[in-house]
């Protein structure tokens, strides 16, 4: 990991981030580029964020659901780890000039009460180790101009992270069918999709055991404490200042987004 942190593609994906300037895929100079050295980088980008100050609060999954990884010609998700810098508190504002090509998508959250790791997790364990669920919005920022990258790219970034917005309901899973957990996704008071918590890799508890058992691979695991964002239930969509969002799920309230 540490031999990583000076690799001329880790000092792209983090001048992009400092100039707030799209950059083009690690593929075009490297079109080799593996996972596992993918994910190396990655380490490495958030060893960077952490060495600024920033502290590792969470992971989320990406590309869990079949139309997205159709879309990117792709058969797994892929995850990335979030930071306490990127969240954005209930009723706080997003501030659009903070990102290079801002996207929102409505997910459900996990906040994990209990450790998790292991290669045999799955989706019932990570409901009995969760304290809550929420209604969320995972915010996307690709450091790469259009979005367009392979997969070995976006996970070298980080999964596109960029922000997350917790809604102001913390619900017990227990007595939820989150598969059933319904999802009305609006902009400017337009519906632009609606979906159902099973497009989540069937469902989101299982997204999250997927991601434990990934880690596993890697001898590493989740914490109590930790939040996870399971994945997105629809499509992502873009956002620029004046634009409101709104994530309205069932049993889980509503995530409201104002864009400045
Ligand atoms: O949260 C996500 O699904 C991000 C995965 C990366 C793909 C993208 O940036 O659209
Ligand atoms: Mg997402």
């Amino acid at each position: 990991m540490s031999d990583m942190h000076n690799h001329p593609h880790v000092e792209k994906l983090l001048a992009a981030v400092r100039l707030r300037t799209a950059t083009t895929p690690l593929t075009d100079t490297e079109p080799d580029l593996d996972l596992a050295t993918a994910l190396l980088i990655q380490d490495a980008v958030v060893a960077a964020r952490v060495a600024e100050g920033a502290t590792v609060v969470g992971a989320k999954l990406g590309l869990t659901s079949v139309a997205k990884q159709r879309q990117m010609n792709v058969d797994r998700p892929l995850y990335g780890w979030l930071t306490d810098d990127m969240q954005i508190d209930v009723g706080q504002a997003l501030d659009c000039s903070k990102f290079i090509q801002p996207r929102c998508e409505p997910e459900i959250a996990f906040l994990l009460g209990r450790d998790l790791e292991g290669s045999a997790v799955t989706a019932a364990h990570v409901l009995a180790a969760t304290d809550a669920v929420f209604g969320a919005v995972d915010v996307l920022d690709s450091r790469f101009a259009g979005y367009a990258f392979t997969l070995a790219d976006v996970a070298a970034d980080n999964a596109s992270s960029a922000g997350f917005i917790l809604g102001g309901t913390a619900v017990s899973p227990e007595g939820i069918d989150l598969r059933l957990t319904g999802c009305v996704f609006e902009k400017n008071g337009e519906l632009v999709a609606t979906a159902a918590g099973a497009a989540v890799l069937g469902h989101p508890a299982a997204s999250v055991a997927w991601l434990v058992r990934e880690l596993a691979t890697r001898g590493r695991g989740l914490k109590a404490g930790q939040i996870v964002m399971s994945g997105a239930l629809t499509e992502a969509i873009s956002v620029a200042p004046g634009d409101t969002i709104v994530a309205r799920f069932d049993r889980l309230g509503t995530v409201e987004i104002a864009c400045r």
